[in-house]
């Protein structure tokens, strides 16, 4: 068994961990580098074949700084998918971990770093999320146009200023409403959860200007920021937020509106990570 630095030690610089990992993919896929990143969350698991063909499916537990998945519904492997005719290669996450597992930060934004360090120039940020808009009924995808992050954290270490106006690229926005042209757009707000909203805290999100609710996302987007990747995020509505529907939420239900949508959003993102590659570098 291999060993290497523990991205928790505060000794640890969390770029090289990211590179021994970079270094592992490379190997274990016969790439030397990836084009597009991808990271596919409650809902999204499915969409990866309908990119292009899996060259080569990794295990979590043998890439450096990765953890097993805490959540069902999420696999613990990442691939390397050819997209299309296109050349390009796209790395896809099949899980991701989340900052209400305490891993901390780094842990969080692992998968950006190691993005970053495989040679992704584009990141495309994928979630499971509740909605505010009772017209985004479960299963609309939704284009995340702005974030609030309510978790009073930040994966930037130092004082590094990351400027954060158009983190969520306008160039992919527009290319992903080309696809699609009745894809809206709205405000990701990032709890940290593993709870639910209680009525009032959506309520408050939405005085705030906040769209959709959720508990990941927005950490990772801003460490893409810093890394010089451009974002594109995408949400689907699994479930009216608290308050908004008469009816509790459930993990289940989150599940089955993942299933029930994985045909329309395989296709949007299919579509939209060939364009991406078509323009790529
Ligand atoms: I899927 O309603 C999913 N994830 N915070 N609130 C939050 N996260 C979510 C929700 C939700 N639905």
């Amino acid at each position: 068994m291999t060993s290497w630095p523990d991205l928790a030690d505060p000794c640890t610089d969390p770029t090289e961990v990211a590179e021994a990992a970079a270094a592992v993919i490379a190997e274990q896929t016969g790439a030397d580098h990836h084009d597009v990143a991808l990271v596919l969350g409650s809902g999204w698991a499915r969409t990866a074949d309908l990119i292009g063909t899996t060259v080569a499916t990794v295990d979590n537990s043998l890439v450096p700084g990765f953890r097993k998945p805490a959540v069902e519904g999420h696999a613990g492997s990442m691939r390397s998918v050819a997209i299309g005719s296109t050349g390009k290669r796209a790395l896809v996450f099949g899980t991701r971990t989340h900052f209400y597992e305490g891993h901390g930060v780094r842990a969080v934004v692992h998968g950006v770093r190691t993005a970053r360090a495989a040679g992704c120039t584009t990141l495309v940020l994928t979630n499971g999320c509740g909605g505010l808009n009772p017209a985004w009924g479960p299963g609309t995808p939704v284009l995340i146009r702005d974030h609030l992050n309510l978790t009073a954290n930040s994966p930037i270490e130092g004082a590094h200023f990351v400027d954060l106006t158009d983190l969520y690229s306008a160039r992919l926005r527009a290319i992903a409403r080309r696809v699609d042209p009745g894809l809206d757009e709205g405000v990701y707000v990032q709890f940290r959860g593993p709870h639910y909203e209680t009525p009032a805290e959506v309520a408050m999100a939405r005085i705030l200007g906040g769209d959709l609710v959720g508990m990941s996302t927005a950490l990772e987007a801003i460490a893409a920021r810093e890394a010089g990747l451009e974002v594109l995020g995408i949400s689907l509505v699994t479930n009216l937020a608290a308050g908004i529907s008469a009816t509790p939420l459930s993990h289940e239900e989150v599940l089955e509106a993942g299933r029930a949508a994985a045909g329309r959003c395989g296709s949007l993102l299919a579509a939209v990570v060939t364009r991406i590659a078509e323009g790529a570098r």
